[in-house]
């Protein structure tokens, strides 16, 4: 499975629908490239959803940081620790020392997207704060 994708570079965009509301999200790629998109797209939305890969939790800590700078102080945060089906994928306590000093809401949930585990506790989260 792992290797069969390529990082997306620029944008895909589409509407999702929960309840009531119409929720327009935007997925961009997290590689280097990618981070003059983020400082645009991000600064323009209601929300960010910023996956990690949780087996490579120290390649992400930098670009988490680098995205909580761009954005403005009021914007949440919604954070999955993606592949938790994986035995080596770090606990959602490990962000505790990197988002101590965040003053924005966020909130860090363990995710499997795939097992399908995780993403409706995230969004439940997120929707209130939109
Ligand atoms: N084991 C496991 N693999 C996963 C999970 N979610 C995604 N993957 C795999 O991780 C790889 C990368 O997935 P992508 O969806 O391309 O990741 P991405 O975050 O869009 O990557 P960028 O666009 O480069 O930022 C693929 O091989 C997926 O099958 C998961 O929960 N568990
Ligand atoms: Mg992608």
């Amino acid at each position: 499975m792992v290797g069969d994708t390529v990082p997306t570079m620029g944008f895909d965009k589409c509407r999702v629908f929960f309840g009531h509301a119409a929720v327009d999200l935007y997925d961009t790629g997290g590689v280097a490239e990618m981070h003059v998109v983020w400082n645009t797209l991000a600064r323009d939305a209601h929300a960010v959803i910023f996956v990690v890969d949780a087996t490579r939790l120290s390649q992400s800590t930098s670009s988490l940081s680098e995205m909580n700078r761009y954005l403005y102080s009021a914007t949440p945060i919604l954070i999955f620790l993606n592949k938790q089906d994986l035995p080596n994928a770090a606990a959602p306590s490990h962000l505790q020392g990197l988002t101590q000093r965040w003053t924005r809401p966020f909130a860090v949930f363990g995710s499997s997207f795939a097992a399908s585990e995780g993403l409706n506790a995230g969004l439940e989260w997120l929707l209130p704060h939109l």
